[in-house]
């Protein structure tokens, strides 16, 4: 086998900083360390060194370095950390000295990770929720992300594969020694005390998963309302900021506005939209048609009015909001707020976070995460019905258990999923 090449990167964010992070993998990262620090530090412990443009000799910083050997590295492989000070000509230079070395090149996206799932250190859906982790911006998002990082759906899909392997040894004996009158036969009941309780267990991840796949995107609230009721006035109060035009011109909203924002934790995605009429205006027309293309996608539609007006049929859960309290009350049954003093924000805001927390959960029992997961494990489910539903040969058992297997091994990157892995690992930042 070749040897690998050794990559290097920046690890941390570009730009001025306290500090930055250079990692490096593969098997040269000892030599680098020793050339450019003048030593290797001794495995796992943080050295302070000077370090030195090897070409030159000219002093780059003095910073921490870090060695820790393979296979007991992040990536697997012999590893090394160059903790500096967070200038650009500090980061530039120590990595155009690494450049300069044999062997070394600078990393691809995602290439550390991908390093690291090659020696087994994570798999796929490990991989996956780091990037996730990465761009958690709220608490159950994070949550989320770091139990599957943690290796849940991993363990999960472990166990799921290991009963597979179990009837597939029943189905397997059965076709070997079926005509010896001793062996156990592999009747319908034993299979199906194998695989029913996995088809639970497997039927009740595929519950989750919606919740699951809408804590990575947001909880999506529309506004909805005629011109001039105060939607725009609502977002920018709700979010504070001054995002969306507002006037006491009816149509001023013609693009939808989006603006996410953190209720009790979890991300929820609010959109302005143009108010709802028949418009002249070419425009605005166009505003209102998408409007309503939209609320198809949303969770929660908001239905804003000054005047008591109910909702339109829609098939999305509406709440009734009723505005400029201040200059008429709400009326039954809506939630008046007034989006200038702010008066029933509050109620507003735990309205809408009560549906988030149900339509999300808090993200702690998350497994299939993705549409790539819980296509693979629909897949599989399919499989193992068919072993339970279908009296066929046993052969056709036999490759229906081996198929589920299969499906499962796509969640954890065990099986064919080379172009997954590029997908998945390509969007990576530098450095990861
Ligand atoms: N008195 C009072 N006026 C309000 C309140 N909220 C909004 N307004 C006023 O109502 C007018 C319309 O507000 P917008 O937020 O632009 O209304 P909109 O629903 O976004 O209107 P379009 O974009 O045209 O659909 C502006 O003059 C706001 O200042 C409120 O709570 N009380
Ligand atoms: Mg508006």
């Amino acid at each position: 086998m070749t040897a690998r090449d050794t990559i290097f990167a920046l690890g941390t964010g570009a730009g001025r900083a306290a500090i930055a992070v250079i990692r490096i993998s593969g098997p040269g990262s000892g030599d680098a360390l020793q050339a450019l620090a003048g030593k290797r530090p001794a495995p796992r412990r943080a050295t302070v060194a000077t370090l030195h443009d090897p070409a030159t000799g000219e002093a780059l910083d003095r910073g921490v370095a870090l060695f820790f050997p393979g296979p007991a590295s992040s990536t697997g492989e012999d590893y090394a950390e160059l903790q500096l000070h967070g200038g650009r000509a500090v980061v530039e230079g120590t990595l155009a000295a690494l450049h300069r070395l044999p062997g070394l090149r600078a990393a691809e996206p995602g290439e550390f990770a991908r390093r690291g799932f090659e020696n087994g250190k994570l798999d796929l859906s490990q991989a996956e929720a780091l990037v996730d982790l990465i761009d958690a911006q709220t608490e159950a998002q994070r949550r989320q992300a770091l139990h599957v990082a943690g290796g849940a759906l991993r363990r999960k899909v472990e166990l799921w594969r290991a009963a597979l392997v179990d009837a597939l040894a029943l189905v397997e004996a059965e076709l070997d020694f079926s005509d010896e009158a001793d062996v156990a036969g592999c009747s319908p009941a034993r299979l199906s005390a194998l695989l029913s309780p996995l088809v639970e267990d497997m039927r009740a991840a595929l519950r989750l998963a919606p919740a699951s796949e809408r804590m990575r995107d947001g909880f999506v609230v529309i506004i909805l309302g005629r011109p001039n009721v105060g939607k725009s006035t609502l977002i920018n109060a709700l979010t504070q900021r001054d995002l969306a035009i507002v006037s006491a011109i009816p149509g001023t909203t013609r693009d939808m506005i989006e603006a996410h924002f953190d209720i009790g934790g979890l991300p929820v995605t609010l959109i302005d939209t143009a108010g709802l009429r028949d418009a002249a205006d070419e425009i605005e027309r166009i505003g209102v048609d998408r409007t309503l293309a939209r609320v198809e996608t949303a969770d929660l539609a908001l239905w804003l009015s000054d005047s008591g007006e109910s909702p339109p049929r829609c098939d999305v859960e509406t709440i009734r909001v009723a505005t400029k309290i201040d200059l008429s009350p709400a009326p039954e049954g809506a939630i008046g707020v007034c989006a200038l003093s702010g008066a029933g924000l509050e109620a507003l805001v735990a309205a809408i976070g009560r549906r988030a927390r149900a339509s999300l959960g808090d993200g702690a029992a998350a497994l299939i995460v993705r549409e790539r997961h819980r296509q693979a494990l629909e897949q599989a489910l399919e499989s193992v019905d068919a072993v339970l539903i279908e009296e066929g040969p046993l052969e056709l058992h036999a490759e229906e258990l081996r198929r589920a297997s299969r499906s499962l091994g796509r969640i954890v990157g065990a099986v064919d999923v080379e172009d997954v892995l590029d997908a998945v690992f390509s969007r990576f930042c530098i450095g990861k």
